[in-house]
């Protein structure tokens, strides 16, 4: 019996534990099974889970506080596998530009797009990019996010690629979310090595012994896209990464069917993210692999685009698929997980129960935390989001606002709802 518990939270209509006894993310047709106790019950005593059950088998509990959860949605808190969360500005101002139809990739080749947020980032104090970091981490937090990655790629030169981790380092420290870093500097070409991009993935890879050094990231990404970096540039670059240590991620085909899905899977990343563009090929290596899909319904849905990714021929192939926000100051500036969510219910034709496999455990080995977060087990970390809904299919389902009433991190409560008529 538990007898010292700090909280209880009882009575809850239906708990996602994800507890699937993997050790490793879902594939295939595993990802459309939800382990779910009906009418539970969990008990938090210092900051980690101590029970799991049954609201009949919780009475005996003696806790502190106890919050009766009026027959709602808990599940573990939601994990978010690719952010660029730090960032100086923000790009408004390209509204027309994109209403004229000028695209993403032409924008940026006009200097804009990532290139203006390069200027703004480059010119931002540390603190107001911490600041900043500090204020989009607790709107993440009021959407259920208690884990993310995080992405350098706005400096693209030594000193603001380095401020940029710092600052997400510091922000590991000083906010309650736990923070996973990556590093991003080959993120675009930067002006100055305009006719020499070569030059300027070799500069970037002479900062991984540091970055290493100082355990600043744990993956290495590239951009590989047209008018970016080529498949061949972006794979010899992740395979000198690999050298130097680090897993590695890839944005591939985000816009253009280049073959980067493929490439992904060559280089055996841990990740391949935004796929939009991948060819059968790819999808059916993909599948076979250990990489795990990222999809970005958000951003495809922001770039005003018709074609989302393939989730469906993924999955139903076989693989491993999550979804993120891809949060950002150009092609997704949303911190709204659920919003994504109803996305890929809507335009990825995922099922409600592949969507919260993907936001949770999927999520969570995505970025190498699959044995931290993305499930309630007990002596893990309370990483808990209380839901103002009654089932796991009302999320997805109705869209476009926060159905989030309670947030706990290591226990802790950091997120709490006001009540609408306040
Ligand atoms: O700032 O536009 N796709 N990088 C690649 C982004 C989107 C972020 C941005
Ligand atoms: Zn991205």
């Amino acid at each position: 019996m538990i007898n010292n518990a700090d909280l209880l939270l009882t009575n809850i209509g239906q708990l996602l534990t994800m507890d699937d006894g993997l050790n490793r993310a879902k594939r295939g047709e595993e990802m459309n099974k939800l382990p779910l106790i009906e009418n539970g019950a969990i008990a938090i005593t210092d900051g980690e889970i101590s029970f799991i059950g049954s609201s009949d088998e919780a009475k005996s509990i003696l806790a502190k506080e106890v919050i009766n959860c009026d027959g709602k949605l808990v599940t573990p808190g939601l994990v978010d596998p690719h952010t660029h969360l730090v960032f100086g500005g923000s790009r408004e101002h390209e509204i027309s530009l994109k209403q004229q139809g000028v695209s993403y990739l032409d924008i940026l080749k006009q200097g804009g797009g990532i290139l203006s947020t390069v200027r703004e980032t480059r010119n931002a104090s540390e603190q107001s990019l911490i600041d900043k970091g500090l204020f989009h981490l607790d709107r993440l937090f009021s959407y259920g996010i208690t884990t993310l990655e995080a992405k350098s790629g706005y400096g693209l030169d030594k000193e603001t690629e380095l401020k940029q981790l710092k600052v997400i380092k510091e922000l590991h420290k000083q906010h309650d979310m736990d923070l996973v870093p990556t590093f991003l500097g080959a993120h675009a070409i930067p002006e100055e090595y305009k006719q020499n991009p070569d030059a300027f993935l070799l500069e970037m890879l002479n900062l991984l012994p540091l970055i290493k050094e100082q355990q600043l990231a744990e993956f290495v990404d590239i951009f590989c896209e047209t008018g970016v970096f080529t498949v061949e540039q972006s794979k010899q670059f992740l395979l000198k990464a690999k050298d130097a240590g680090f897993q590695v991620k890839i944005h591939a085909d985000e816009i253009d069917p280049l073959g980067g899905t493929e490439m992904a899977v060559e280089v055996d990343a841990i990740s391949a993210e935004h796929l939009v563009g991948a060819s059968d090929y790819g999808i059916e290596k993909l599948a076979a692999s250990n990489t795990i899909a990222v999809l970005l319904p958000g951003t495809t849905f922001y770039l005003g685009k018709e074609q989302f990714a393939r989730a469906r021929d993924m999955i139903d192939q076989g693989g491993a698929v999550t979804i993120s926000t891809d949060f950002n100051p150009g092609s997704s500036p949303t911190e709204n997980i659920q919003f994504i969510m109803n996305l890929a219910m809507l335009k990825l034709k995922m099922t409600p129960e592949e969507i919260w496999n993907a936001v949770t455990t999927n999520a969570a080995y995505a970025i190498n935390r699959g044995n931290k977060a993305g499930k309630l087990i007990v002596g893990r970390q309370a990483d808990i989001v209380l839901w103002d809904a009654t089932n796991y299919h009302y999320v997805p389902y109705h869209y476009g606002v926060n159905h989030v009433q309670r947030v706990f991190k290591n226990g802790k409560m950091v997120y709490e709802r006001r009540n609408l008529c306040d």
